[in-house]
């Protein structure tokens, strides 16, 4: 196996014996497989469009198919030689849709090669000595490290953009141009004669895509659930019986407060499902009592303690300990072997179950609280006030401290980091890197929270439509505003969003903990000349220069 797609990649280079994340050999050549069938759909599903022509089906399964793959999903080489054969018949699909209206045109079809003309072999064995063939090793050797790191830096992003375009998708939007633009991406994957300067530059279009993809997902969450509005979230249990849900998907969670509804059950959210305590159509269901735990890498330890049922909804799962193995499920495209799966009809009776049977919490814990639900709806009616607020002095700078979450040492620096922000700058946050920080005391500026907690990694979007708000109030670029991004990675959601922060031009981030192992020092060069992405350092050094800078 070779996989070097996340943060904490063995030696910061590459797994090549065993997942790091705890993704065995054959579940990463698998899902290398995977990669290649898809990019074998969208060769066909890519001319069809062209022509006119689409299955929402196909698109669908592509979109499913590129989400397995992502940190922490799928660890299932069972449920991964499934998708395996979904992918070949929405290929083969594909295939006719594109001939079809190549006959529809007049028009020759072309002949196809590479993952068009995969046939998968039969038998787990034969598929992996396929995934050998297609591994990212390969591809380097063919292309060279830039070549082949760059498109890994599309295929990752758009990895993390599928992952958002799914849950927009089971809330019932989906748009037939950015399936276009996916099958587009996955077709130019496929072509070895393209040269750095154009896969830069698809690059940024993939993040464009990413843009438009998470907005698209915000349009999901808000017309099902209205707009998230400041709201304050318990984060210590109360006594009674109870299930946990982690992940991203807010259709799940609903799915199952309707469900659990009077029947003695209290939910709470973990990780990166805390944003959705702000969003009207979630917030009205008094059983959903609070937030459980941090972010996901601490969930072995929380889960263990956890006297109910876990759901996990997405990413990021981590091998379950016995203790809880039997009270632990998965959905959507969520996998791990042997932990029992909730199909796509959402009936949680068996999570309901383990809930009731379980002990439950037997005592309240101290109440503890904190505020959530600051998206750009509920920042942006601040708006007068805050512009207010820095034209007098009052708010001299804005840091996004965000992003994803990680087990590897260096993550504390986002913690000192928000700490030591003087008491005149105002913090926003999203995704599980909150977790760092956000349950300390960072008070508040005329009124204005200096924590402000945007929401989930996909609310990006909100920070950046808040980002442009501000920018046109004070009638400059948003790089001419006083706010610097600093942001942790770890998986391909987080991937996708720097991709689409460069798109919009956004420069000065500083990223860490570590650089992505894909990303080359030539091309590193390439992104720090254009957009002057640096390393993090020192909490203190990063700060004073920051602070500096703008003052300068
Ligand atoms: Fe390693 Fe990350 Fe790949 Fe898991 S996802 S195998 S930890 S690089
Ligand atoms: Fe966290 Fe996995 Fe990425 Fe949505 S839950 S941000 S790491």
């Amino acid at each position: 196996m070779y996989c070097y797609q996340c943060e904490q990649t063995a030696q910061g280079t590459g797994c090549t014996k065993f997942g790091v994340c705890g993704k065995d050999p054959t579940s990463a050549t698998l899902q290398d497989l995977l990669v290649y069938a898809v990019e074998g759909i969208s060769q066909y599903a890519h001319r069809a469009a062209q022509l006119g022509a689409r299955d929402p089906a196909i698109d669908r399964t592509m979109i499913e198919c590129l989400f397995a793959t992502v940190t922490n999903v799928d660890f299932d080489p069972d449920r991964l030689q499934g998708h395996l054969r979904d992918a070949a018949d929405a290929r083969d699909r594909a295939r006719r849709l594109y001939e079809s209206a190549c006959d529809r045109a007049g028009q020759k079809p072309e002949t196809l090669h590479g993952p068009a003309s995969w046939q998968p072999a039969m038998g787990l064995d034969a598929l992996v000595r396929q995934g050998e063939e297609v591994s990212i090793l390969k591809r380097q050797t063919q292309l060279g490290p830039d070549r082949s790191g760059l498109q890994d830096l599309i295929l990752f992003g758009l990895k993390g953009a599928a992952a958002y375009a799914d849950h927009a998708y089971l809330l019932g939007y989906e748009e037939p141009a950015l399936y276009a633009a996916f099958h587009e991406t996955l077709d130019f994957l496929t072509h070895s004669d393209v040269s750095i300067d154009e896969l830069l530059a698809r690059a940024l279009e993939t993040g464009k895509l990413n843009f438009d993809v998470m907005a698209l997902l915000d349009r999901a969450n808000t017309g099902c659930y209205g707009q998230p509005e400041p709201t304050r979230v318990r984060v210590t249990p109360i006594r009674g019986k109870a299930i946990v849900v982690s992940g991203h998907d807010l259709k799940d969670l609903d799915a199952l407060l309707r469900q659990t509804e009077g029947r003695g059950i209290n939910v709470y959210t973990h990780g990166e499902m805390l944003p959705c305590h702000a969003y009207p159509g979630l917030k009205k269901y008094k059983h959903l009592v609070g937030n459980y735990g941090g972010a996901w890498q601490d969930q072995r330890t929380e889960f263990d303690a956890f006297p109910g049922a876990i759901l996990m909804t997405t990413n990021c799962i981590q091998r379950p300990k016995e203790p809880y193995q039997g009270r632990i499920f998965t959905t959507g495209l969520v996998a791990w072997p042997g932990v029992r799966h909730i199909g796509p009809n959402r009936d949680f009776t068996p999570v309901l179950e383990a809930a009731l049977a379980a002990e439950g919490f037997t005592a309240d814990t101290p109440e503890q609280w904190i505020t959530v639900g600051f998206g750009h709806h509920a920042v942006l009616a601040a708006a007068d006030k805050i512009v207010a607020a820095v034209k007098a002095g009052q708010i001299r700078h804005f840091f996004l401290i965000g992003g994803c979450d990680g087990a590897k040492s260096g993550r504390n620096y986002y913690t000192e980091f928000a700490q030591r922000t003087p008491h005149d700058c105002v913090i926003l946050t999203l995704a599980c890197g909150k977790y760092r920080f956000n349950k300390l005391d960072f008070g508040s500026i005329d009124g204005i929270p200096r924590l402000l907690d945007v929401g989930q990694c996909n609310d990006a979007y909100s920070a950046i439509r808040i980002a442009t708000a501000l920018a046109e109030a004070f009638h400059c670029d948003v790089n001419q505003l006083p706010l610097s991004l600093i942001l942790s990675w770890y998986e391909q959601k987080a991937v996708a969003i720097l991709l689409t922060l460069l798109y919009l031009g956004i420069r000065n981030i500083r990223l860490g903990p570590s650089l992505p192992a894909f990303v080359t020092p030539a091309v590193l060069g390439v992104l720090a000349q254009k957009f002057a992405i640096a390393p993090i350092t020192t909490p203190e050094a990063d700060l004073a220069a920051i602070l500096q800078g703008a003052a300068s």
